[in-house]
């Protein structure tokens, strides 16, 4: 506001070294971060890109009142639609993902998989092929948007499926190619997978292939992907 920038501006000038620093600093994020919420809100209606994810993850981390209270007004479930054709609420996931604890997603993922599945899938804590094949479309959609716009379009069921294409479906290329085996050894979880953005692409979110890969090629070949 005007007040404010009075303040400012005579701070910067009678105030003490200490203060004129702090405000200079803070005066750079400020305005920093008045471009992301203008941004945001140019984009609101398009279609979420990871352009869109990473403002809005600068915002969420930002510990700033006033970026809080304009993604609280704006943005209250972040910049991907949580559509669910089965009352799932998404918001956990991403808030994990917007926070980039990618492991906690990880975990939090396969237990969403489960709930759509049914009663029996989340007691066992996996999903039949069959089970994959009738998961909703919109429900997949919601959750590999969430993983691309929050991993600078790294991760998501949608980025393993390019890969998997371009390998011509070859399951031994595809598994070093995005980091799930070396070798003869399969990587092992959850110590030797990489939780981060220096991951290859497509490294997650992880299908546990214990049980053979059934699943997980019923999820590659999910007509969510079709579009
Ligand atoms: N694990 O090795 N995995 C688990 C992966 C395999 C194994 C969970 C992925 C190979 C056992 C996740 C890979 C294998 C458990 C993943 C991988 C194996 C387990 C937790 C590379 C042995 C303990 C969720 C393909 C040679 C649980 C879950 C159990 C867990 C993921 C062993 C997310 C991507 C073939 C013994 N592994 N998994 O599903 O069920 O339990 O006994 O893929």
């Amino acid at each position: 506001s005007a007040a404010d920038t009075a303040e400012l501006r005579s701070q910067l000038r009678s105030g003490s070294e200490k203060t004129q620093l702090q405000l200079l600093q803070q005066q750079i994020a400020d305005s920093g971060w008045d471009v992301l919420m203008e941004f945001l809100l140019e984009r609101k209606s398009e279609a979420p890109t990871a352009v869109m994810g990473k403002a809005y993850q600068i915002l969420y981390s930002a510990n700033s009142p006033r970026a809080a209270e304009f993604l609280q007004a704006n943005f209250p479930t972040g910049v991907v639609p949580l559509r669910s054709d089965s009352s799932i609420d998404y918001t956990p996931l991403q808030q994990l993902l917007a926070l980039q604890e990618f492991q906690e997603a990880d975990r939090l993922t396969l237990d969403k998989l489960c709930e759509l599945a049914g009663d029996t899938a989340s007691v066992r804590k996996w999903l039949y092929f069959t089970q994959v094949e009738s998961l909703p479309v919109a429900d997949l959609q919601t959750i590999n948007t969430l993983w691309k716009v929050h991993s600078e379009g790294k991760f998501g069921f949608s980025v393993q499926r390019e890969i998997w294409l371009s390998s011509g479906k070859n399951w031994d290329k595809l598994w070093p190619l995005i980091g799930w085996k070396k070798g003869n050894n399969w990587t092992r979880y959850p110590q030797e997978f990489i939780w981060d953005l220096s991951a290859p692409r497509g490294h997650l979110p992880l299908s546990n292939q214990l049980r053979g890969v059934q699943p997980f090629a019923a999820l590659m070949a999910h007509p969510a992907w079709l579009k």
